[in-house]
């Protein structure tokens, strides 16, 4: 039997990487100090799992950025527009591949940065390819074959992880109309054959190919050229083993055509869909090797030994040890790096932390399950069984997770809950007697520039160099600056700023019962950026006000209203762990009963416009299609269970971003939020005609400028977008603010740009006047 992983984290286990990053981007240091960096995060990594006893150390999991992007190079498929940065010698390969992930401004050059979208379910972001009909691919970069080099000198026998043919162009996006991007497999192909030839003439012998799509819903023509890519492949290297790796899915009705690829040993994840196992142990053929993904990569909670074992047991006796591989459901890039650095008992208390196992850990306990099994009388083995089984034991029975009055106050919810008193047609004519709002109301979506000096406060206050006092004070300072300059340049309704605020949902988990959170626990989200999901480990509730004395603070010094600013159940539960010991819609359902309260105080402390953010309920959205609808139930009515039980006459608004919502308009439409700000700017308000064609009634506010980018947009810009709008959206229906917060911008950029949408929200106040 043997054992592997998928991958490993590489932002560093204190960020090394993305510092080094940073640095190299401000030029404060050289291309070799970067470099060097990432050769000591390599070996790292490998030393951990050699140490531990993984048999198939994977290499070509690191990445400067993203490793779709890398692949992208390897091919060759660089848009046109980097060719001035590819041509000007004194860039490097690797400052190419930083102007396609980053964009570039130098040398009077302006080049936007190629898209970034999420990774499947997660919220990790790749740089997505583009492709033209002719597109061209060639073997550009020689990264895949250097880093297999270097593994080697390192004295390890890695096998390389590639992104396998189809999935990448699935990836990827059509830049051109009337092409299919499959249709350039046979181009693409013949570029991933050359990489193979190089690594195996450089001794390479074992290849990971990714294949997540084959776990998805796919059609039948990519079915067809899933067979002939492998064929191909397997003909060209009848020596090379050949693995698949599937996950975040089962293969439910790919099962036959994966099982029949002609390759070598086949991963499935075992996490998410436990279920395939039997199904692909009857129509395994007798040459497959069967890799078997029991160590959760998503999640941090301990691999249940037991039950582990009982699966591989069950496999091992259809198919016999020697075709069984023990590994990570996918890759630990999803995981943070090591538990071991967690020693604050405050954040993490050690009864919480004996449940966990983070990256490090669970590479111990792949090595374990063989172990075990191979061994199962050894007294030290049997030793640490009995420490696991101990721990789950724990776990189960502890008293910090169960609280009796979360489950009874869910039991009794009621129906009511769920809806607002009125229709919003009769909520929108009660609001606009309090509200006093005009025609094109403008507002920003919550967050205003996080400047080093901020951060610089909280940290200093996290380490006792501030007193609450004197850092509460400078926030006040920071909030009633921001809203004075609001005031100033003529917002209609304002925001605080939340200086207060680190990452939105970690603010949230900190103030939240039921959660724990990590001090170091830091995953990749995009490039260098990460985020520190908190962990849920119990029922959720909520002791004391959260936002309250901020929201107060900033409406009582302000004649405008003020917005209170939540982050949306939905979204808090999609960017933390999620306990595994209950659904997930139930934990949601908790989060919400929080959020309600929260809610409620503000309405009652006089906030009478209340935001509720849930960016991330589109990619909460199950894989595979028929799973939707039981999703968009509950997290639709855990909205509406944090946002219903106001007055009509309070004002509920929600944000999301990234969101296509052509296919879930109808569950927008359900959250029945009186006005819903969207990201549109990039797609100039096309996003909008899903919601003209739904005939949406509630308000809306289509961001009218993109603010990831520094480029300040034009008040005739703003104009056209907003003529664009009324077009297709009733002018009395519409909203006027930018497309997110404006947390990572700067107030430079954040200033000229607001000052030119309310001159832009001017001008046409006096062209249009209200539909009624
Ligand atoms: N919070 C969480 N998840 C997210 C987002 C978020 N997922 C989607 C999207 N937003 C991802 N975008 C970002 C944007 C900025 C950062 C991380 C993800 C970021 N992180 C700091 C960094 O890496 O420097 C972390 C330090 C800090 O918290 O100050 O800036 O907003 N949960
Ligand atoms: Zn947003």
């Amino acid at each position: 039997m043997q054992t592997q992983i998928l991958g490993y984290p590489r932002i560093g286990a204190n960020r090394e990487l993305k510092k080094a990053c940073e640095n190299y981007w401000a030029g404060k240091i050289q291309l070799e100090t970067l470099l060097k960096c990432r050769r000591e995060i390599t070996k790292n990594n490998w030393d951990i799992q050699q140490a531990a006893g993984i048999d198939l150390i994977p290499c070509n999991d690191f990445s400067f950025y993203d490793q779709v992007l890398d692949l992208t190079l390897s091919l060759g498929a660089i848009p046109e527009r980097f060719n001035a940065v590819a041509l000007n010698k004194k860039n490097s390969e690797l400052d190419l591949y930083f102007a396609m992930a980053r964009g570039y401004q130098k040398d009077d050059l302006d080049i936007t940065a190629m898209e970034m979208t999420k990774w499947f379910d997660t919220n990790y972001h790749y740089i997505v390819p583009e492709f033209t009909k002719n597109q061209n691919f060639n073997y550009f970069s020689q990264s895949i074959l250097n880093e297999f080099i270097s593994a080697k000198k390192e004295g390890f026998e890695p096998k390389t992880v590639l992104i396998g043919a189809v999935t990448y162009l699935l990836l990827g996006k059509e830049k051109e109309e009337n092409f299919d991007r499959l249709d350039l497999i046979d181009r693409l192909l013949p570029v991933y054959t050359q990489i193979l030839e190089d690594l195996v003439k450089h001794g390479a012998k074992v290849i990971q190919f990714d294949e997540p799509f084959l776990a998805l819903d796919i059609n039948d023509k990519t079915k067809e050229i899933y067979q002939n890519v492998y064929q191909k492949i397997r003909k060209q290297f009848p020596q090379l083993v050949i693995q698949v790796a599937t996950y975040f899915d089962g293969l439910k009705d790919n099962t036959s055509l994966a099982v029949n690829l002609p390759i070598d040993i086949l991963h499935l994840d075992l996490v998410r869909n436990l279920e395939q196992l039997d199904t692909v142990l009857n129509e395994i053929p007798a040459h497959l090797n069967l890799s078997l993904g029991l160590v959760d990569g998503r999640n941090i909670w301990k691999n249940d030994y037991k039950k582990s074992i009982e699966t591989i047991q069950n496999a091992v006796q259809k198919i016999g040890e020697e075709r069984v591989i023990i590994a990570s459901s996918c890759s630990l890039l999803h995981s943070p790096y090591d538990l071991d650095l967690e020693t604050n008992e405050d954040n993490l208390p050690s009864e919480i932390k004996d449940w966990l196992a983070f990256a490090k850990q669970k590479v111990s306990e792949i090595a374990f399950l063989r172990d075990f099994v191979n061994n199962p009388e050894n007294d030290a083995l049997v030793e640490k069984y009995k420490e696991n089984q101990d721990a789950i034991y724990r776990r189960t029975t502890s008293k910090l997770i169960h609280k009796e009055h979360v489950k009874n106050r869910l039991d009794e919810v009621q129906p009511s809950d769920f809806s607002r008193d009125s229709a919003f047609i009769d909520r929108k004519e009660t609001q606009q007697h309090v509200l006093h709002l005009p025609l094109y109301p403008t507002t920003t979506i919550g967050s205003f520039p996080q400047t080093q000096e901020v951060r610089s406060w909280r940290s200093k206050y996290k380490k006792g160099e501030l007193t609450t006092e004197q850092y509460d004070d400078l926030l006040k300072q920071e909030t009633e600056r921001t809203i004075r300059w609001q005031e100033e340049i003529g917002i209609d309704v304002l925001v605080h700023g939340e200086y207060e605020r680190n990452d939105m949902v970690e603010y949230f988990g900190e103030k939240l019962k039921g959660f724990a959170f990590s001090k170091n626990g830091w995953v990749q989200s995009y490039g260098s950026r990460c985020v520190k999901p908190p962990v849920i480990y119990g029922d959720v509730y909520r002791e004391e006000a959260m936002t309250v004395y901020w929201s107060s603070y900033a409406q009582s010094i302000s004649d405008k209203w003020v917005k209170g600013m939540l982050t949306g159940p939905v979204t808090i539960l999609q960017w933390s762990f999620v306990r595994d010991d209950q659904p997930r819609s139930t934990t949601c359902q908790q989060i919400a009963l929080a959020i309600q309260d929260e809610v409620k105080d503000l309405e009652a402390a006089g906030i009478k416009i209340i935001q509720i953010d849930e960016p991330a309920i589109r990619e909460g959205l199950p894989l595979r299609k028929t799973e939707w609808q039981e999703y968009l139930k509950w997290a639709v009515d855990s909205f509406k269970l944090s946002s219903s039980n106001v007055s009509d006459s309070t004002q509920i608004h929600t944000h999301m971003c990234y969101s296509e919502f052509n296919d879930i308009i109808d569950s927008i439409a359900a959250l029945d939020a009186d006005v819903i700000t969207i990201e549109c700017s990039r797609s100039q308000m096309e996003l909008l005609n899903a919601f003209s064609d739904f005939n949406y009634p509630n308000d809306i506010g289509p961001g009218v400028y993109d603010i990831h980018s520094p480029r300040v947009p034009t008040k005739q810009e703003m104009i056209d977008l907003i003529k664009k709008a009324s077009n297709v959206i009733p002018t009395n229906q519409l909203w006027i603010n930018p497309d997110c917060g404006l947390k990572t911008r700067h107030w430079e950029e954040t200033e000229k740009a607001l000052i030119e949408m309310v001159a832009a929200t001017k001008e046409l106040r006096e062209i249009y006047q209200p539909t009624s």
